[in-house]
């Protein structure tokens, strides 16, 4: 058990999601985004804080061991706003944490460091990287830092390659990637408790019958996904047209991100 956990992006969908079961693995939540939080439980406060703020950052991460950071931009952006989420935060975090004597981070990276494999191609956390945008392209940057900062000062994290995680699955291509918050939870559980956990790459993924990624190399850290996308499989199928199977967005793992326009264009 955690004492203090530190939730970045905990305004947003999954830290929403995360938010009432925190409590499984840590004894106090600091909660933090640009976006105000006020239905505070005992057991959490909030702390405001844009992540491209250097000083800020270090004043946030002091103090807490353990943090999952969720915050950023989670969708195709002109660059300018991925690079001061996702590009300068996440830096500032890292530089917080080195300081701060290194408390584990799960990062949320994506499944759109990869979305340019196609969906009929199985592959683990070591196949090269093909990100299908430049939010994917800045996830990349996120799992780099990681790695440099594990190999040069011992600053260890869970890179999880998160497929889509919501409360439910929301069309077929989440038949493959949905990721329940449940499942995302536990698998935190693990990183924050293995005895080693150095820098892992993971797909974030639930027990889905439809599986397009291996985490063959993930397996020390004994992570049983339980929720199936499946289940709704059925309910999906009668709500929605039948996939194109030659359109690029169901061709690649990346779906929408695949073919969305340069976002300055
Ligand atoms: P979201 O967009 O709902 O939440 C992100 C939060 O980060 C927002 O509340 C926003 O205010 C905050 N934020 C943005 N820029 C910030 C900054 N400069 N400083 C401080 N806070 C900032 O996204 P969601 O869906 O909750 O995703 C959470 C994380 O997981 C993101 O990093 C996203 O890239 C990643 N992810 C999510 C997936 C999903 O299926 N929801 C899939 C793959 C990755
Ligand atoms: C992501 O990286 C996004 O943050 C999320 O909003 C979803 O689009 C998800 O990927 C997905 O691929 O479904």
């Amino acid at each position: 058990m955690l004492k203090t956990l530190l939730l970045t992006g905990a305004a947003g969908g999954v830290g929403q999601s995360l938010r009432p079961l925190l409590s499984q693995i840590a004894e106090s939540v600091v909660l933090s985004d640009l976006t105000p939080i006020k239905d505070l439980r005992p057991s959490e406060r909030f702390v405001a804080c844009d992540l491209s703020d250097r000083s800020g950052v270090d004043s946030l991460v002091n103090g807490v061991d353990g943090i999952i950071h969720l915050g950023g931009i989670s969708v195709e952006k002109p660059f300018d706003q991925i690079m001061q989420g996702n590009i300068l935060g996440l830096y500032n975090l890292y530089e917080a944490a080195r300081a701060a004597g290194r408390p584990r981070i799960v990062f949320a990276s994506s499944n759109h460091t990869i979305g340019f494999y196609r969906r009929d191609e199985r592959i683990d956390s070591q196949a090269p990287t093909r990100p299908d945008s430049l939010y994917g392209v800045s996830k990349v940057f996120g799992e780099a830092v990681a790695s440099l900062y594990f190999d040069k000062f011992g600053q260890e994290t869970l890179s999880v390659r998160i497929g889509s995680c919501f409360p439910e699955p929301r069309n077929t291509r989440m038949m493959a990637t949905w990721f329940s918050p449940r499942d995302f939870l536990s698998l935190c559980g693990c990183a924050f408790e293995t005895p080693r956990l150095g820098h892992t790459i993971i797909y974030g993924v639930s027990d889905n019958d439809e599986q397009w990624w291996d985490n063959s190399h993930a397996a020390f850290l004994g992570w049983r996904p339980r929720d199936n996308a499946a289940h709704w499989r059925r309910e999906i199928l009668s709500k929605t047209a039948p996939d194109d199977p030659n359109d690029p967005a169901v061709v690649y793992q990346g779906g929408g991100f695949v073919t969305a326009a340069h976002p300055e264009d």
